[in-house]
């Protein structure tokens, strides 16, 4: 499929198993945008992919528009989502309640931050240059960030941002492993059962 936007359709760069992109394509469902975007893989480490030149920084996700601009990061796009869905945004536009859901996605965010960094850590070095204490530097933010959270999660029955965030960072500790969660947080392992029951785009977007 051609990566240059036409026919007024989006195009949305991302593996399925990037969990920026997973936020990002959850929110394309809960907005019915899906008619409207074409998901197109990119590899990050693909010299040769267009993602290079569509975002300097090689990161996915990235949105390019039918006029040929391009959106990155995750949260830029769910929230250019918001702006073209006649749904209740994902981040409210105004007032305390759009700092504290923004504040709320930013620790979410910061789990799989760490997370990648330190799956990172084992891919991009050899055995004997990989550093503990650069793991357990990023394992201590998983640790408060992920008891902060439990201690006052996200909404379920109303989803916004931050538990879009969430259950892609805690789905992402699941599958890459970099460290355990689940013994040390039970109420977030309970919270991740109730979102994938309630919140159908979960299950829609596993890779
Ligand atoms: N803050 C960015 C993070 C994006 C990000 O780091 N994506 C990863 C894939 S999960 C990536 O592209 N990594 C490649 C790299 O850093 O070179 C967002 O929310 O979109």
């Amino acid at each position: 499929m051609s990566e240059t936007a036409n026919s007024g359709r989006m195009i949305l760069r991302t593996s399925v198993t990037s969990p920026y992109g997973r936020k990002t394509r959850m929110a394309m469902l809960i907005h019915g945008l899906q008619d409207r975007v074409d998901v197109v893989p990119a590899d990050t480490l693909d010299a040769n992919d267009s993602l290079r030149s569509q975002n300097p920084l090689g990161k996915m996700p990235c949105l390019i528009l039918p006029d040929g601009g391009v959106l990155f990061d995750s949260r830029v796009i769910v929230e250019y989502f918001d702006s073209i869905s006649e749904r209740a945004p994902l981040l409210p536009t105004s007032g305390r309640a759009h700092f504290d859901v923004l504040t709320r996605t930013v620790l979410a965010d910061g789990i799989t931050d760490a997370a990648l960094l330190m799956v990172y850590e084992g891919r991009f070095r050899e055995p004997p240059q990989i550093s503990d204490r650069w793991l357990e530097h990023q394992r201590g933010k998983v640790q408060r960030a992920l008891a902060a959270i439990g201690a006052a999660p996200p909404p379920i029955d109303q989803p916004d941002l931050s538990s879009l965030a969430l259950a892609c960072a805690l789905a992402y500790l699941d599958w890459r492993q970099p460290m355990t969660w689940r013994d040390e947080h039970p109420a977030l392992v309970a919270w991740l059962d109730r979102f994938a029951a309630k919140v159908p785009s979960f299950g829609l977007t596993a890779a």
